[in-house]
C-alpha cells in the first residue's frame, strides 16, 4: 500500500480559484485522494506517512484537453502559406485541400508513423500537466483508416500517463471517392463504419462537422440516429463559419457538448443549456483561421453554460500542442476571466467528455492526478505565452513528469525557484 501526503501548498481543487485552500494539506493512498484540506486540519492518523514539502507551490487537478483530432498524417504548413496570400480557409477546402488532402496523408500512414506523429504533439501536453484527452478520428474516412486511427488513440493511452477518450468523426468531410453523394457517405457512416468501430470498442463518443463544407443538419441528425442507437454519446463541431442550427440539434440530442460556436445564436445558446450541454470553445482555430466572429461569451453567461477551453489540435485550423496557450488566447481573444479559463480547461472540460465523475476535480475518492505548478499566482498560468510552468506533473500519486534542469546552470527553471526545488526532490 501507498501512503504519502503532500504539505504546504495552496490548493485551487476544482479549477475555480475563489475555492482554494491556502496552505493546504493532500494525502494520497494507493493513487487515490484520501484527504485534502487545511494543514491544520490534517487528521492525526496521517501524521506519520512519508511528506513533500511543495513550499507554497500553486496546484491544480490535472488539465483536460476535450477536443483534439490529434492524430493524423503529415502536416498543412503550405495551406497555411496560401491564407497568407489571402485564401480562405473555406475556398482551400473547396479546391481539394483542407481536410481532405490530411486524410490522404493519413491513409497512406501506417499505425507506427501515425502513433510516431501523435506521441510528439502528445508529449509536450503532459509535460504541462494534461491528464485526459480527447482524440478524434476523422482524417480517415473510411472503415480501414478510421478504425487505424482510432488504434492508435488507444495506444496512446497505453504508452503514456494520460487518459484517452476517443470520439468517432466519420462525418468530418466528403471523401473523394464519394464526391457529390454525401448522402451514400453518410449511410457508409451509419451503417457499416460507426457500428464495426462501437463493436470493436474503439469509440467513446460520436462528433458531427455540421457546416456548409461540412455535413448538413438532416446528415448531422441520421449520425447521432446512429449514435443513439449504439448508446453513445454525441458531440458537434457547431456553427464555426456560419449559423446552421447545429446546436439546436445537437441539444435535442442531449449533446455532451458544443465546439466552436463563434456564430451561435441565443436560441442556440438557451437550448444548451437546457440540455446542459458544455459549449466547448476553441481559440486557437479562431486566431489560426483569423476568424472575426466571437462566440456569444455574454450569452453563455447569462444564461449559466458551461465554458470549456481545448486545443483542437489539428493541422489544418489549430496545429496547437499547448492547452496553457488556449487560456492566454481565451482570455486576450474571448476576454474570459481567470477563473473561467481555469475551469475550463479542468471540470467543465472534464464535463464535456461525460468524465466530471473522474477528471477535473481534486476530492476525496477521486485519483491523485494533479499539477504542481511553478508560478505565484494562478493568473501566470493565463499570463505568460509558451512558457513551461509545471514544476510537477502527478497521476495516481506518482510523479510522470518534472520540468527539466537548466543545461546552462543546472538548476531548475521557474517563477517560484523555492518551491519549484522543494517540489522536484
Ligand atoms: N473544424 C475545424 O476547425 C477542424 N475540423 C473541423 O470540423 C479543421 C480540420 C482540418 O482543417 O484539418
Ligand atoms: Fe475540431
Amino acid at each position: 500500500m501507498s501512503e504519502h501526503v503532500w504539505r504546504h501548498l495552496n490548493l485551487c481543487p476544482n479549477g475555480d480559484p475563489d475555492a482554494s485552500i491556502e496552505d493546504a494539506a493532500l494525502a494520497v493512498r494507493d493513487g487515490t485522494i484520501a484527504w485534502l484540506g487545511a494543514a491544520r486540519d490534517l487528521p492525526r492518523e496521517f501524521d506519520a506517512w512519508p511528506s513533500t514539502n511543495l513550499g507554497g507551490a500553486w496546484v491544480t487537478p490535472s488539465l483536460v484537453d476535450c477536443h483534439t483530432h490529434l492524430v493524423f498524417g503529415g502536416h498543412r504548413a503550405d495551406e497555411f502559406a496560401l491564407r497568407l496570400r489571402g485564401a480562405s480557409y473555406e475556398e482551400i477546402a473547396r479546391r481539394g485541400g483542407g481536410i481532405v488532402s490530411t486524410v490522404r496523408a493519413t491513409r497512406a500512414a501506417d499505425e507506427d508513423a501515425l502513433l510516431a506523429s501523435a506521441s510528439a504533439r502528445l508529449e509536450p501536453l503532459i509535460a504541462e500537466g494534461v491528464g485526459a484527452i480527447e482524440i478524434k478520428s476523422g482524417y480517415g474516412l473510411e472503415l480501414e483508416s478510421e478504425r487505424k486511427m482510432l488504434r492508435v488513440a488507444r495506444e496512446l493511452s497505453r504508452c503514456y500517463p494520460v487518459s484517452v477518450y476517443t470520439t468517432f468523426l466519420g462525418a468530418h468531410a466528403l471523401p473523394p471517392e464519394f464526391a457529390g453523394r454525401a448522402d451514400a457517405y453518410i449511410d457508409e457512416v451509419c451503417e457499416r463504419m460507426l457500428p464495426a468501430l462501437a463493436d470493436e470498442g474503439l469509440v467513446d463518443a460520436v462528433d458531427v462537422f455540421c457546416e456548409r463544407i461540412g455535413f448538413t443538419l438532416a446528415q448531422s441528425e441520421r449520425v447521432f440516429e446512429a449514435a443513439q442507437r449504439r448508446g453513445l454519446p454525441v458531440k458537434m463541431h457547431a456553427e464555426q463559419l456560419s449559423l446552421m442550427g447545429g446546436t439546436a440539434l445537437a441539444a435535442r440530442y442531449r449533446a455532451l457538448s458544443a465546439d466552436h460556436l463563434e456564430f451561435l445564436d441565443e436560441a442556440g445558446v438557451q437550448a444548451m443549456k437546457e440540455a446542459g450541454a458544455v459549449a466547448v470553445l476553441l481559440p486557437g482555430a479562431y486566431y489560426f483561421i483569423r476568424e472575426t466572429q466571437l462566440p456569444p461569451i455574454e450569452w453563455l453567461r447569462r444564461y449559466d453554460v458551461p465554458i470549456a477551453l481545448a486545443t483542437d489540435c489539428n493541422p489544418g485550423t489549430s496545429p496547437a500542442t499547448s492547452l496553457l496557450a488556449m487560456l492566454n488566447l481565451g482570455c486576450t481573444l474571448f476576454r474570459l476571466t481567470v477563473p473561467e479559463v481555469l475551469q475550463g480547461v479542468t471540470r467543465h472540460a472534464a464535463r464535456a467528455l461525460g468524465r466530471g465523475d473522474r477528471h477535473g476535480e481534486l476530492a476525496p475518492g477521486r485519483p491523485a492526478d494533479f499539477v504542481v505548478w511553478s508560478v505565484s499566482t494562478l493568473a501566470e498560468l493565463a499570463y505568460w505565452m509558451g512558457r513551461p510552468l509545471a514544476a510537477r506533473v502527478v497521476r495516481a500519486g506518482a510523479t510522470v513528469h518534472t520540468a527539466p534542469v537548466s543545461p546552462w546552470t543546472g538548476r531548475f527553471l521557474d517563477t517560484c525557484a523555492e518551491a519549484f526545488q522543494r517540489s522536484a526532490q
